[in-house]
C-alpha cells in the first residue's frame, strides 16, 4: 500500500543526486580544518545568510546547544518562547550541560513573543537575579503553525537586544522556509542575530546536518565548543557534500511544500470534524485540532495508517501534517480521502 508520510520534513531521504555527491566526496580530517567539503558548505552558508563564517554541525540540537553554550555563561538567563524548540524539545540542555537559566515567555500563535513582554522579562542589576544575556527566536515557529517571523518583528527584537545589551539567537532550523513564506532571502530574516543554526536535513534531504552561522570569533569558539561535545565530525565531507546540494537545489523548491500544505489545510478545513486556523497556515506545518471527544490523536493517527497516510500527535487534541519533498500534490487528494474514511 501507498504511504504519504506527513510526521515530519525530518523524513526527506537524500535524493539520487546527492547521493551520487556523498560518494564523490573529497575528504580530510575536519578537526584540523582540513576537509575541503566542509570547507566549501561552511563558505557557501555563510555567504547565503550573509554572516562571515559557519560551523557544520550534526543537527538542530547541536547547533542550538552549541550557540548557547558559547554565548552564555553559568548562571545566565536565556529569554526564549514558551513553546520553542529549544524549550520543549531539546531536554533542557542548556541547563542540563551549560548551567544556563530559561527564562519563558508566552509564544503568540504567530512564534513572536510580545516585545512587552521580552522587555519585562529583561533583569536588573540585582544580586538576587541570574543576568540577562540572550534573547532566542525561532523562525519557522514549529509549534506556533510554522508561522514566519517577518523582518519589521526582527528590528523590534533587535532594538530590545540593543537597548539591554543582549544578544541574539535564531533557531532558523527552517529559515528557509520562512524565507519562502516571506518571499524575502534568507540573510534579511538574520541580519539582526548574533548566531542562527538552520537544517540541511528538514525538508531539504540532506541525511544529516545543520550549520551554525555568526561572526568570525563566534564561529571560532563555537568550534571549541562543538569539540567539547563530541561533535568534531573528521572526515565530514562525505555528510556536508549531501548538504551542498541541499543549498544548491531543494531551498527553491519550498514554496512547493507550502502550496501543499496550504492546499491540505484548506481541504481539511472542510471536515466538520476538525478544526484548522487557516489564517495562520503559511509554511509546510498545518496543525489539524479535533472537534470530536469520541477519538484522541493517537487513534486517529491510527486509523489514518490504516488508510495509508502518517501524521504525528502533537497534543491532546491536535495532529500534525508537515508537507515535504517526498509528498505531491496528489498525495494532498490522497491524504484527503484517507481523512474522510478514517472520520466515518
Ligand atoms: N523538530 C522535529 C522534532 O524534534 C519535533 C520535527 O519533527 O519538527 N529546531 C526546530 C524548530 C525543529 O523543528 C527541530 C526538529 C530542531 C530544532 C532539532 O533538530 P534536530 O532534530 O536536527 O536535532
Amino acid at each position: 500500500m501507498k504511504m504519504v508520510d506527513l510526521r515530519s520534513d525530518t523524513i526527506t531521504r537524500p535524493t539520487p543526486e546527492m547521493r551520487r555527491a556523498m560518494a564523490d566526496a573529497e575528504v580530510g580530517d575536519d578537526v584540523f580544518g582540513e576537509d575541503p567539503t566542509v570547507n566549501r558548505l561552511e563558505s557557501m552558508a555563510a555567504q547565503l545568510l550573509g554572516k562571515e563564517a559557519a560551523l557544520f554541525v550534526s543537527s538542530g540540537t547541536m547547533g542550538n546547544l552549541v550557540s548557547l553554550l558559547t554565548q552564555c555563561g553559568r548562571g545566565d538567563e536565556v529569554i526564549l518562547g514558551d513553546q520553542s524548540h529549544i524549550f520543549f524539545y531539546e531536554q533542557g540542555g542548556m541547563a542540563a550541560l551549560g548551567g544556563i537559566h530559561p527564562r519563558t515567555v508566552a509564544n503568540q500563535p504567530d512564534g513572536t513573543m510580545l516585545p512587552e513582554d521580552i522587555e519585562y522579562a529583561v533583569r536588573s542589576d540585582n544580586i538576587h537575579f541570574p543576568r540577562s544575556r540572550l534573547i532566542a527566536l525561532e523562525n519557522t515557529h514549529n509549534r506556533c503553525n510554522g508561522y514566519p517571523l517577518d523582518p519589521s518583528y526582527l528590528r523590534t527584537v533587535k532594538a530590545l537586544a540593543t537597548q539591554y545589551r543582549l544578544k541574539i539567537h535564531m533557531d532558523g532550523a527552517r529559515i528557509f522556509h520562512a524565507a519562502a513564506a516571506l518571499d524575502v532571502p534568507a540573510r534579511e530574516l538574520v541580519a539582526m542575530v548574533d548566531s542562527v543554526t538552520f537544517c540541511l536535513s528538514k525538508g531539504l534531504c540532506a541525511p544529516v546536518g545543520s550549520v551554525v552561522c555568526g561572526s568570525a570569533d563566534f564561529i571560532g569558539e563555537a568550534r571549541r565548543t562543538r569539540k567539547v561535545l563530541g561533535g568534531g565530525m573528521r572526515q565530514a565531507g562525505v555528510l556536508a557534500a549531501a548538504g551542498i546540494v541541499a543549498l544548491e537545489r531543494m531551498i527553491g523548491r519550498l514554496a512547493d511544500d507550502h502550496q501543499n500544505a496550504r492546499k491540505l489545510a484548506e481541504g481539511l478545513a472542510v471536515f466538520d470534524d476538525l478544526s484548522i486556523d487557516l489564517e495562520r497556515v503559511r509554511t509546510n506545518i498545518v496543525f489539524i485540532n479535533i472537534a470530536r471527544t469520541d477519538v484522541t490523536p493517537v487513534e486517529l493517527a491510527q486509523k489514518l495508517k490504516l488508510q495509508g497516510v502518517q501524521l504525528l500527535p502533537t497534543g491532546p487534541r491536535q495532529l500534525r501534517a508537515v508537507t515535504n519533498y517526498h509528498v505531491a500534490e496528489a498525495d494532498i487528494h490522497y491524504t484527503l480521502e484517507a481523512f474522510g474514511k478514517a472520520l466515518r
